[in-house]
């Protein structure tokens, strides 16, 4: 009884280990409390985790928008790295120009420190719509920078209007629902594809409902020379209208449903970090939400027939076996 006890333990311990991969997150905090993000701000949270990936040996870029308004009031702030805001059009233009600059200054020996990193934050409105241009110039060009857009498929500060990242169907106060609109008409732009169309080496998407694995892309983004590019998901309960609770557990329904798969693209290579042959259906994702809570059965089998042929085209990409 005490051997199988024994021997029970240490299957035990072992199936833990293989499970839960031992790592060490740093308490530095680089990204600190106080801001005014809403109750269960996905995107605060993501930003902490991004933060701590990045280290202090970073330039920040920030574009107008949620994690710009919450952190940077006037004569608090909660950035504890050097910091830039910057307008909507030209987050990626600041960031290209100041590595550039430094590139130049490091030529001419007039700074020592070859390691500094150049990162650019900004929302989908700001990545996927206003700030897209200067975006796609600094990928061409191929600076040395991460980019991380923080997707909470909206304009969330400025009062919920519809962005190009909006899903099909959600309401928003541009995209209201009525008698004659089902609220946002359009598909959601696919700007992780529109990263890997410039040929970059690094694109990727996460969310911070997988803490690891979006800090794991962070540092994988920071370490490629050239540009990377980083899509996370930002579950915004004042948004979606969803309870603050329950943002962790929408990030991973979204991730289990295929509505926003975790996948890498390395030197033009996918691979799906977590791939489920069952996916959960869409409508377990949408229920909590109230942004979706006018669409019929028909409208929901369509936009779940289109979820799961998009994930199997991307598990064709990634080569996983059906
Ligand atoms: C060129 C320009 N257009 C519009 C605005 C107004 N504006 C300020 S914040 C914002 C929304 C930003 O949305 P997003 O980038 O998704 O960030 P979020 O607020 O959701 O974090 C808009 C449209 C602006 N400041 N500049």
């Amino acid at each position: 009884m005490g051997g199988g006890y024994a021997l029970y333990t240490m299957t035990k311990k072992k199936e833990e280990a293989d499970l839960f991969v031992p790592r060490v997150v740093t308490t530095d905090e680089i990204f600190v409390p106080g801001h005014r993000a809403c109750i269960g701000c996905g995107e605060a949270l993501a930003i902490r985790h991004v933060c701590k990936a990045l280290g202090r040996n970073v330039i920040i870029v920030n574009a107008t928008g949620c994690s710009e308004i919450i952190a940077s009031l006037l004569p608090q702030t909660s950035w504890c790295v050097p910091w830039i805001h910057t307008l909507f059009e030209n987050t990626a233009s600041v960031m290209s120009g100041i590595e550039a600059a430094y590139k130049a200054r490091v030529r001419k020996g007039k700074i020592a420190d070859k390691n500094v990193k150049f990162v650019g934050f900004a929302g989908d409105g700001g990545t996927l719509d206003i700030g897209l241009q200067a975006l796609s110039g600094a990928m061409e060009r191929g600076h040395d920078f991460l980019y991380c857009c923080f997707d909470n498929e909206a304009y969330m500060n400025t009062g919920i209007q519809r962005s190009s990242s909006t899903p099909y169907g959600a309401w928003t106060t541009t995209a209201p629902d009525g008698k004659r609109s089902i609220g946002q008409a359009t598909w959601k732009k696919n700007m992780p594809e529109i990263a890997v169309a410039h040929k970059i080496p690094y694109v990727a998407t996460a969310c911070p409902s997988y803490p690891f694995d979006l800090m794991d892309k962070v540092k994988r983004g920071l370490e490629i020379e050239g540009p990377a590019y980083v899509h996370i998901f930002s579950p915004c309960p004042t948004g979606w209208r969803s309870p603050p609770e329950l943002t962790i557990e929408l990030g991973r329904l979204a991730v289990e449903s295929g509505v926003f798969p975790l996948y890498e693209v390395i030197n033009g290579e996918y691979r799906l970090n977590f791939d489920f042959a069952d996916l959960k259906p869409v409508r377990e994702y949408m229920k909590p939400q109230r942004r979706f809570k006018h669409l019929t059965e028909d409208i929901i089998d369509k936009i779940q027939a289109r979820v799961v042929e998009e994930y199997l085209r991307l598990r064709e990409k990634a080569g996983v076996k059906k």
